[in-house]
């Protein structure tokens, strides 16, 4: 079945060959690598006004990465300035604008456009993408818009009625003065415990509203030291070494997490002995150990949370929230506590993203109907049966609980890459990936995550989805991953050569925006200047 196509959306879309949406880590990766090769015919639509995805948006006091700077970074631009060990936000930030400047794909950007709607059309084997910025036809859409770009607010009773200052940790407000406040954090996730010691010292008075204890551990950061700096500038091949040796230390827990999670005892050990240092008091100990194996949820580094929650300033409330006032939380025990600002740090919509809802395939359905019956399944994170022509960054089963996205992310756009090469040197029209392809791969890999401890830990997590199933989590080595994405293997897909596809019954107007505007910036290095259409 394909879908009606309203006259105006056809009279003014304009053409491009691939369409990739959104431009964090994956999909500014991708634009570089089409840019390597040589391909124009591609555009990149961002609904910020930035690079950086979840790196421009995340800027709430104390966000830094927890996986090290040297693995945190593309692997063709190892960066010997970071300034330590973990970086922060700014930096990496910084460090994406500055790649994005370096690979010269900026022009190739439509920042502050929203996707609203992507409409495969089987009549012209066309995506028809709907924007804030104008409608598009596009025969490849790479969708690379993250997994946690949504923020995810709480449910909770008169929470809409609050009348101080409320705000999600991904949309932290500048201009909301913290200093002197009575604050509550609601949530305790990765976010949350950086943003708690990085408020606590400031705030009258802090209350931490926690419904699941975290796992947390060391956090091993420091500066670099000069002599380091120099080394990642001018020794050959140190900086790369340096990687190799915090990648393969990462990878060493895929034994615990993903196959034996036995072997996740001597973290655990680590956790509760770095508890014990820093919280000394029994009551808040007790409150703060947690009631599942680590690694079920994300595992959390810090060395400043557990000395914040212990301040006198700061209380850690376990009792659950019952209801939100004009100007307090009360909690089930009846318990109101008064406050003038609420910082919700609830986490995002991983696996029910309202991005799926506006993503429409060969038989109508989104992919949120999709994913609502059978739950979140791809191949190889990168295709999903019903989906001709598009390929996802970030898709499903490729998220990791022990080291740097940044890895899984190149491995994709590697098989990307591939993809496009195959599409072209066989001149196809549509490829899409074959049901049975895509349901044995995914038994594989639920099997496998059977024995996992994201499956087996005792925790409730966003790995999972409604159905029970871990569709987040690659359950495995990263090198495996690699492996298995380094060639695009067509055999799994359904294809049909451009020449055999059907006519389509009248032929859209198209305006091809990247033969203009795009190619006339082909001698123009000034990256500042986005062009838009
Ligand atoms: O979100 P989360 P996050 N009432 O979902 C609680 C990445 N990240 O923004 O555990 C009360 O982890 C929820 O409680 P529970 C990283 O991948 C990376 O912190 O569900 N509480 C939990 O405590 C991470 O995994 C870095 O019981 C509610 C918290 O809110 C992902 O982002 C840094 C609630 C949500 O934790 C998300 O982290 C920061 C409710 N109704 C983040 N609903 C790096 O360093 C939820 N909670 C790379």
């Amino acid at each position: 079945m394909s879908l009606p196509v309203t006259d105006t959306f056809a009279s003014d879309a304009k053409y491009v060959e691939t369409l990739i949406i959104g431009s964090g880590f994956a999909g500014l990766g991708a634009a570089i690598r089409l840019a390597q090769k040589g391909k124009r015919d591609f555009l990149v639509l961002e609904r910020g006004s930035d690079v950086g995805g979840t790196w421009r948006d995340n800027t709430y006091p104390g966000a830094a990465c927890d996986v090290p700077s040297q693995l945190y970074s593309y692997s063709f631009a190892l960066n010997p300035e970071w300034t330590r060990s973990f970086s922060t936000q700014p930096e990496i930030q910084q460090y994406i604008q500055s790649v994005s400047k370096k690979y010269n794909v900026l022009d190739k950007h439509i920042f502050d456009c929203a996707v609203h709607s992507a409409h495969w059309n089987g009549e012209t084997s066309q995506w028809q993408v709907r924007t804030s910025k104008g409608d598009f036809l596009a025969k490849i859409v790479v969708t690379a818009v993250g997994a946690l770009c949504e923020p995810s607010l709480p449910d909770i009773e008169g929470i809409d009625g609050f009348e101080g200052e409320i705000f999600h940790s991904a949309q932290w407000n500048h201009d909301a003065e913290l200093t002197g406040k009575r604050v509550a954090v609601i949530g305790t996730g990765a976010s949350a415990i950086q943003i708690i010691p990085a408020i606590g010292k400031k705030v009258e008075h802090l209350d931490v509203y926690q419904r699941t204890a975290p796992w947390i551990l060391p956090r091993a950061d420091r500066e670099f030291t000069k002599a380091e700096h120099l080394a990642f500038k001018y020794l050959p091949g140190f900086q790369r070494l340096c990687r190799a040796g915090i990648y393969w230390m990462r990878e060493t827990q895929v034994v615990g997490l993903a196959k034996a999670p036995i072997f996740m005892k001597p973290l655990q050990f680590a956790a509760e002995r770095h508890m014990r240092r820093q919280i000394k008091d029994k009551d808040l100990r007790r409150k703060v150990t947690p009631n599942f194996q680590i690694g079920c949820k994300r595992m959390l580094i810090s060395n400043n949370y557990y000395p914040t929650l212990a301040r006198d300033n700061v209380d850690l409330v376990t009792d659950g929230i019952a209801r939100v006032t004009a100007n307090s939380v009360i909690t089930k025990d009846g318990t109101e506590r008064e406050v003038d600002a609420i910082v919700v740090a609830t986490g995002f919509h991983v696996t029910d993203s309202p991005t799926y809802g506006t993503i429409f395939g060969k038989d109508g359905r989104s992919l949120a109907e999709v994913f609502d019956a059978s739950g979140q399944q791809g191949y190889k994170g990168a295709a999903i049966a019903n989906y001709p022509n598009m390929f996802f960054l970030v898709g499903p089963n490729t998220g990791l609980g022990h080291t740097s996205m940044v890895f899984m992310i190149e491995s994709q756009i590697n098989y990307l890459a591939d993809a496009l090469d195959t599409i072209e040197r066989h001149d196809l029209g549509t490829v899409e990936v074959r049901k049975d392809a895509q349901d044995s791969y995914n038994k594989n890999l639920q099997e496998k995550l059977s024995h996992s401890v994201w499956n087996n830990g005792g925790c409730a997590s966003w790995y999972l989805d409604k159905h029970g199933n871990n569709t987040t989590l690659w359950p495995g080595f990263t090198f495996d991953f690699r492996r298995q994405t380094r060639r695009f293997d067509l055999a799994a897909y359904d294809s049909v050569a451009t020449k055999d596809l059907p006519e389509p019954a009248a032929a859209p107007a198209v305006a091809l925006v990247t033969g203009e505007r795009l190619d006339k910036d082909d001698n123009d290095n000034d990256n500042d200047k986005v062009s838009a259409q």
